[in-house]
């Protein structure tokens, strides 16, 4: 079926039921009675009728689907304020860069949860977040849900997550108290409070986005059976480590240095050496900046997790150390053999920053500028140049921040999970960075990006494509509906034998000191046959593009297979170990001192550690159901209310927005197994006929071909009953497969509807006969 057969059966779809049909579709679908009244008339003279383009709040309305007129209608719907709106099974979300007055109260949190369809109500996150939370309790069996939040960076995921959150941190509170480090709190208090934290530590300010995720992370909100939130867990994905110590030109550290600059008291700079009007090599001021740096929020949030005063001092007096390290500057000395020099500044610095990381001075300056090489069962120290006593300085302060925040992490968990016993389903919400396209892109956003070419992937293959071929294998006829499948993109990231990285992790295990020659030459010369990979030639910089399905990205190869080791060099981990810090000595104390060189093969390289633990996260997403959420990014200059086509519509074709209306719109995207489907349901037929007698299927012991009859008699019951629709017209609402039964999501909520009905009734009928009986 081409996309314009498509469009003609979504058509037919609104257009098979009549009078009767629109009645119902008003009532699943729309808050706006007046576009449902005429939607006939209105879906075709769709693009002549601008005014009312803002009323339509699904866009498999739309008609015909395209990019421009789901553009269209988007954009007309962004200009009276309204920024949600469904596309078939996603929604799509469009940031309005400033805060909406009562869009999230609680109010609307109540009227969403509380509504018997809240699908009536005009489209909304919450929707996705009430829909997810029924699923659990399951019309069939109880099954755990995932939020996976997409889009680029700056459109708005982490405040869609957070917004989650707080929509089950409030419908389903448990009130349940977790103590621990002489705290008290509600878990779901905690579970939110593990937000500015994270962020505080994990989040910076980017050309794109003024609170950009440096990490990625997957919450699971812990529900018991009664499906209140009992506790929650986090995973996080690969901290971008780098901007500790060399943040992008434009661009800042992580928050919590700005935020400890700012909110200190004058005793806390004292202690953290950090006199007012201190300049910090790593903490650049950018053009953009947060209006508020929330140190008290931080830290009182880490007092509701149980972070006690004398815990914060030592995280504290750690990042401290850091920025002192930063202004730590090394000069080359005449002679090669002799160490660098440090001038006095630098001494006073290097001093502080001892005196911070509770290390000896003397060893901290000896750590940065001598290398220790073993031959045999000796060792040899060999002073360093210049660059590499600047990279261990940069390493030092990398290894520190990042086992820092994994140690926060391991807290928070420690804090907010549940006994297992006490929970039996969670809903996992996913937030990671957004697809990024700089001037200059390294490793980190290749890993970003193939964190989301992953998502996508999962999309594509959960929805487009799985719907489609379920249809297929279960005798239905259906043609395909044709989308962008990205799997080449990813076969040529991470497939085997050779991709981007496989050579890459090769290169970085030979160590190889051409490695930036060798890489180039190597993927130009064994990856030349996939079409998602380009080179310019004539650039001076060495650097490789990818075709990713949201747009083509030129990476820089100079410094990749070094990110990629990400050595440690042992001397800095022994430093470390011996730290009067309570907290540094114990993270460090476990640390294995990896090395490359001394450990040659079985060291874990950066994109196997973080392809690992996607292709985990995956593995989990696949046992969910997933709920997807389109963020888009209205303009790439994050002002408030404004809508950029170009900005849009590229974002739009890169998910696959149209597809996805497609598919929905002409699709049935409920399945459901006869038996399970007779077990539920059964009853409607049974009841419609008279309120007595035995159900008319056994569906335990029947075969699949009877109960189909079974199932088909019911369903025609109820379309009869409620829109007096003969058979031939079932179609456009329901198909019987050969194992299942495939629905509209109308049909389902009728169904329903009738369901609850019926033992509504038979509730009553009990109550009488139980009244009469007294
Ligand atoms: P991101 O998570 O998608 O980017 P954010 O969720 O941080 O993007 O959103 C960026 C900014 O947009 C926020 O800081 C808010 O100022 C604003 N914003 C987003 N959604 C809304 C909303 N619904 N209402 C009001 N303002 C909003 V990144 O983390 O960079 O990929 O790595
Ligand atoms: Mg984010």
């Amino acid at each position: 079926m081409s996309s314009a057969d498509t469009r003609r059966n979504v058509g037919a779809r609104f257009r098979n039921g009549g009078g009767t049909v629109k009645g119902f579709v008003q009532r699943v679908h729309s808050p706006h009675p007046s576009l449902n009244d005429s939607l006939e008339g209105e879906l075709q003279d769709f693009l002549t009728d601008e005014d009312q383009l803002h009323t339509y709040d699904d866009l498999t309305k739309v008609n015909p689907v395209t990019p421009t007129t789901v553009l269209k209608c988007l954009q007309a719907r962004y200009s009276v304020k309204v920024f949600y709106t469904h596309a078939g099974c996603t929604l799509v979300a469009l940031n309005p860069f400033q805060p909406i007055p009562d869009l999230y109260s609680l109010d609307v949190m109540k009227e969403y949860h509380c509504a018997p369809q809240p699908k009536e109500f005009k489209p909304h996150i919450f929707i996705v977040a009430e829909e997810a939370y029924r699923n659990v309790r399951g019309q069939l069996e109880p099954v755990n849900q995932s939020l996976v939040v997409s889009g680029e960076s700056g459109a708005g995921k982490t405040w869609t997550s957070r917004c989650l959150m707080k929509y089950y941190a409030t419908v389903a509170a448990s009130s349940s108290v977790v103590k621990s480090q002489n705290t008290v709190e509600r878990i779901e208090r905690r579970v939110l409070d593990s937000n500015p934290i994270m962020e505080a530590f994990g989040n910076a300010c980017t050309l794109r986005n003024n609170n950009s995720s440096r990490f990625g992370k997957y919450i699971q909100l812990q529900l018991d059976r009664c499906q209140l939130l009992v506790g929650a867990s986090v995973q996080t994905y690969l901290l971008e480590k780098t901007r500790v110590a060399c943040p992008p030109d434009n661009e800042r550290n992580f928050h919590i240095f700005y935020q400890m600059m700012k909110g200190a008291t004058d005793e806390q700079r004292k202690e953290w050496k950090m006199p007012r009007g201190q300049r910090f090599t790593w903490l650049p001021k950018s053009e953009k900046t947060l209006e508020e740096d929330c140190f008290h929020e931080t830290v009182e949030a880490m007092v509701h997790l149980g972070i006690n005063a004398e815990r914060q001092r030592q995280i504290f007096r750690i990042l401290a150390g850091i920025l002192q390290l930063g202004n730590v500057n090394f000069s080359s000395s005449a002679d090669e053999s002799q160490l660098c020099n440090l001038d006095e500044q630098s001494k006073d610095f290097s001093q502080r920053a001892a005196e911070l990381l509770c290390v000896p001075a003397e060893e901290l300056q000896t750590c940065l500028r001598v290398r220790t090489l073993k031959a045999g069962k000796q060792s040899v120290l060999k002073p360093c140049p210049q660059a590499e006593c600047s990279m261990r300085r940069d390493c030092l302060a990398k290894v520190i921040y990042a086992q820092l925040f994994e140690w926060l992490v391991t807290f928070i968990n420690n804090s907010i999970c549940a006994d297992e016993s006490m929970w039996c389903n969670f809903i996992g919400v996913l937030d990671v960075y957004g697809f990024e396209c700089f001037h200059i892109n390294n490793l980190e956003q290749l890993c970003i990006n193939y964190a989301n070419e992953k998502l996508q992937q999962h999309f594509v293959a959960h929805y487009l494509r799985a719907q489609q071929e379920e249809y297929v294998s279960e005798g239905l006829q259906w043609s395909f509906v044709k989308y962008q499948d990205n799997q080449s993109c990813l076969d040529l990231i991470e497939g085997s034998p050779v991709s981007v990285f496989s050579l890459l992790n090769e290169e970085s295990r030979l160590n190889r000191v051409s490695d930036t020659k060798t890489f180039r030459t190597r993927l130009e010369k064994e990856l030349c046959g996939n079409a998602n990979i380009s080179w310019d030639k004539f650039s001076k910089e060495p650097h490789f593009t990818v075709a990713h399905y949201a747009g083509k990205v030129n990476y820089q190869i100079q410094g990749m297979v070094e990110k990629n080791k990400d050595p440690v060099p042992p001397e800095l981990i022994s430093l470390l170990q011996k730290s009067d810090n309570p907290l540094l000595h114990q993270i460090f104390t476990d640390k294995e001192t990896e090395n490359p060189t001394n450990k040659g093969l079985s060291k874990v390289t950066v994109v196997s550690k973080f392809k690992n633990s996607l292709e985990s996260l995956m593995r989990i997403l696949h046992t969910t159901t997933p709920h997807y959420t389109r963020c888009i990014k209205p303009n790439p200059d994050c002002k408030p209310l404004t809508f950029q086509k170009e900005e849009v519509i590229m974002q739009l074709e890169a998910c696959g927005i149209v597809e996805t209306i497609h598919i929905s719109a002409a699709g049935f995207p409920i399945r459901i197994p006869f038996k399970d489907f007779m077990q539920r349901y059964g009853l409607i037929e049974k009841y419609s006929n008279s309120m007595s007698g035995s159900c008319c299927v056994d569906v335990e012991t029947d075969s699949n071909g009877i109960l189909r009859q079974e199932v088909e008699k019911l369903l025609s019951v109820v379309l009869h009953k409620a829109f007096d629709l003969d058979s031939e017209k079932h179609n456009s609402w329901v198909h019987c497969g050969r194992t299942k039964v495939f629905l509209t999501q109308s049909m389902l909520d009728l169904l329903e509807d009738q369901r609850k009905k019926i033992l509504s009734r038979c509730a009553f009928s009990i109550q009488c006969c139980w009244l009469r009986y007294q």
